[in-house]
């Protein structure tokens, strides 16, 4: 492996370059996409410039629209100076193109790796790197992958809001990496993104309906979203459309999560902010309610959004009172070497038992810890049963899930027919790198 294996002994040997080739596609729908990691200046505010990296020169990097069941095949080169390789974030597909270290060499400076899948959800996910993700991500290398399905609800306008922030002062240097605090909190800044500009102004014709796809790019920032303190409904999570929409007036995204909403109808002349409410996930740095942006209600423009009160359903996975197979606990320890230790089932880098495909898991994810972490599961969808015995708001599909201090959220997902090797971790990307994960293989 490499210098920036951050992995520990615990990493499952690589596997041969062989069974990390996925065979060409012969659908003459397939979509070609070619994307390039390389240093980039990231502009985040007019004179403000970061020396950043970005797929294709931009930050976020090239929306990926693609229609459910069609496949592609992205052809990623690496023009960066250091190994990385591209996660997909929340695509169910072969363990083979999860795009990272357990399961394929990491693309060095120069080279080629070609994914190949077929997305088989509708929804909103993203994509970044799996390798040396506390600076690649920071320095800008992520962007949205949409998935279209064949009914969706209709609206007069979608908008993708990638929320980021980035730690660096008002000439654009970015902030020294690691310390205890970065550690300790995760690394958050106080210049506030969307689309990777500094606290923008968006805008909606008055009187019409906008989807927003809200993903939660940040290292470890948790943004509370509230939009001026106004209604809005939701209508998916990470793994697609929920059954129907939700009222709310504010919804949580930790770090990696996604959710979509509708938005409006408004009247002209408002504006609208675009905040993160106050939240303490127990760091040591504190913060307060926080802008993100603004959004500008223009004129008046007839809609057309026609919004089903049924959006699909979800069937339950099992009841949610069912015994759970397994316990996996998160929890925090004291290193004389480290100062702290990021531990599953107390160890970092924990080796987990293998699970059988189709046999339904039902997990305890126990946070024995007093600060929260967002626990994400790599490539299969998730239920949520309880959260603290108590049943979440509505039923949805998920890959990241919020663990409160001292709590236990039992989930239940079942292993389809992609066996390799998997994983799950928190996405503070500090408490991962620091250990904060577990491998475990999906086995036949
Ligand atoms: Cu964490």
């Amino acid at each position: 492996m490499n210098a920036h294996n951050h992995h520990g002994h615990h990493v499952p040997a690589p596997p041969s370059e062989a069974t990390a080739v996925e065979q060409p596609s012969n659908d003459p729908r397939t979509v070609r996409i070619a994307l390039e990691a390389r240093e980039t200046n990231w502009e985040v505010a007019p004179g403000v410039t970061i020396a950043g990296f970005g797929y294709n020169g931009q930050v976020p990097g090239p929306t990926i629209e693609l229609k459910q069941g069609v496949p592609v095949e992205i052809q990623f080169t690496n023009r960066l100076s250091e190994p990385t390789l591209i996660h997909w974030h929340g695509l169910r597909i072969p363990a083979s193109m999860d795009g990272t270290q357990s399961t394929q060499r990491p693309v060095e400076p120069g080279q080629t790796f070609t994914y190949r899948f077929t997305p088989p959800d509708a929804g909103t996910f993203w994509y970044h790197p799996h390798a040396n993700e506390t600076e690649q991500l920071e320095k800008g290398l992520y962007g949205a992958f949409i998935v279209r399905g064949a009914d969706e609800p209709i609206v007069d306008r979608e908008q993708i809001l990638v929320l980021d922030d980035v730690n660096a002062d008002k000439q654009g240097r970015l902030a020294k990496f690691g310390g205890f605090r970065e550690r300790h909190d995760g690394r958050e800044g106080d210049i506030r993104l969307i689309n990777g500009k500094a606290e923008p102004q968006l805008t909606i014709a008055a009187g019409q309906i906008e989807r927003w796809r809200i993903i939660n790019a940040s290292s470890a920032r948790y943004v509370r979203f509230s939009l001026g303190g106004v209604p809005f409904r939701i209508i998916g999570t990470d793994g697609g459309l929920i059954e129907a929409p939700v009222d709310a007036a504010e919804v949580l995204l930790p770090a990696a999560d996604r959710v979509e909403i509708l938005v409006g109808p408004f009247a002209e002349g408002q504006t609208l902010t675009i905040d993160s409410l106050r939240y303490s996930r127990s760091t040591m740095k504190r913060r307060g309610k926080e802008r993100f942006g603004t959004l500008a209600v223009g004129p008046a423009k007839p809609s057309r959004a026609a919004i089903p009160t049924r959006l699909r359903t979800i069937e339950p996975l099992i009841s949610a009172d069912a015994t759970p197979n397994r316990t996996v606990n998160f929890s925090l320890g004291v290193s004389l070497r480290r100062g702290l230790d990021f531990l599953i089932n107390g160890e970092t880098h924990h080796q987990d038992k293998p699970v059988k495909v189709g046999e339904l898991q039902v997990w305890d994810v126990v946070n024995r810890s007093l600060m929260d972490h967002p626990f994400h599961l790599h490539g299969f969808f998730f239920q949520v049963l309880s959260i603290n015995g108590k049943a979440p708001q509505f039923r949805s599909w998920e890959d990241v899930i919020n663990l409160p201090p001292r709590s236990t959220v039992r989930i239940a997902w079942m292993p389809e027919d992609r066996p390799g090797s998997w994983m799950y971790h928190c996405h503070i990307l500090e408490h991962h790198e620091a250990g904060m994960m577990g491998h475990f293989d999906v086995v036949r």
